[in-house]
């Protein structure tokens, strides 16, 4: 068939380190989510792992122009990069695309590294299935790091906490008190704060998030350095970089690790699972008959939950011998 063709071409092209090829499985993958396991079959074998950074904050804080700093630097120490913006604001994909290229003008022409924005809506499969498919690619396309940029923190249709091995949370001065970021959640996800935009202050919410830090406690040990800086002019970049590596060590020094990437496949697992269930229930109850309880429902609005109820205890489940 033509297309398995076009698919086997570009395995080929991609394996020799093809960015046109690379750009095109990512399309695929994104719009033919059942096509993502032939094309990841092609790569059993490889056994490389990048590392994967996760950038996340309120919007406009500069995580965009902070992805492009820290790029920057890695890509100068010869390391190659693969970026994933997730832009709310974008209707489309595409459309974000511009934006954050915009933002990382000087480093989206280094060869060693790859941009890729996705809107935050619109995916089949959903936008978690699409990002981690995407690092899936980059991790095959050999990347030593990953970074995916994400908005916001709980309300996200994805956390990045199941993605990523280092999770910086961004801030910016005037944010907001400590308390603030306690009730958003913050302060419990951050392996790394900085606050961003530094030429505007900052100094007190560094403190305030210091202070928190030294009131909490930590699993595994490692307690979260707060950084300050300028993403624009490179200010305080070092600094943040060296937090990275540090919490990078500990991670691989520990069984943390390990515990991140598995969090990561049993966040995969989960999802593919709750396709498939999805795909079952689809055929175990007719639409006839979720249109039958819903017109009873009409009158007997209260009964909902035991209507529902009585057709999913007449389901019958087989686990298939051969499964
Ligand atoms: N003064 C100052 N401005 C900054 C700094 N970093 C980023 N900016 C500016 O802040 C604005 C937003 O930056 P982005 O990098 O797009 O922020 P973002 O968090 O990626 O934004 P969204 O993806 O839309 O949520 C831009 O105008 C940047 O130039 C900084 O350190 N200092
Ligand atoms: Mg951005």
């Amino acid at each position: 068939m033509r297309r398995e063709y076009d698919i086997d071409l570009l395995i080929g092209k991609f394996k020799e380190k093809d960015k046109i090829a690379l750009a095109r499985l990512i399309s695929i993958i994104e719009n033919h989510p059942e096509k993502a396991s032939d094309i990841f079959k092609n790569f059993n074998h490889i056994k490389h792992d990048s590392y994967i950074i996760g950038i996340t904050g309120s919007p406009g804080v500069g995580k965009s122009t902070l992805t492009g700093a820290i790029a920057k630097r890695l890509l100068k120490e010869g390391k190659s990069i693969g970026v994933i913006s997730v832009d709310p604001t974008s209707p489309f994909s595409g459309g974000a695309f511009l934006g954050d290229r915009v933002r990382m003008t000087e480093v989206s022409l280094d060869p060693n590294i790859f941009i890729r924005s996705l809107a935050s809506r619109g995916y089949r499969g959903g936008i978690s299935r699409a990002v981690l498919d995407i690092t899936l690619l980059y991790e095959a396309f050999g990347m030593d790091f990953i970074i995916i940029e994400t908005v916001g923190v709980g309300q996200s249709e994805f956390e990045i906490y199941n993605l990523a091995y280092t999770i910086i949370v961004v801030m910016v001065p005037g944010y907001g008190d400590a308390i603030q970021m306690q009730k958003a959640g913050i302060i419990e996800i951050g392996d790394i704060y900085d606050v961003n935009k530094k030429d505007l202050g900052g100094a007190d919410i560094a403190a305030h998030i210091d202070m928190m830090l030294d009131d909490s406690t930590f699993q595994g040990g490692w307690r979260p350095p707060v950084a300050m800086t300028n993403s624009i002019t490179g200010e305080g970049i070092d600094e943040l970089i060296e937090y990275l590596y540090g919490h990078k060590e500990h991670l691989e020094l520990s069984e943390l690790l390990r515990e991140r990437k598995r969090n990561r496949f049993a966040y995969k697992v989960r999802e593919l699972l709750y396709y498939k269930i999805d795909n079952v229930l689809e055929s175990l109850i007719s639409p006839d008959e979720i249109k039958e309880i819903s017109k009873t429902a009409i009158d007997n609005k209260f009964q909902i939950y035991d209507l529902v109820h009585d057709l999913f205890s007449n389901v019958k489940f087989e686990r298939k011998k051969d499964d």
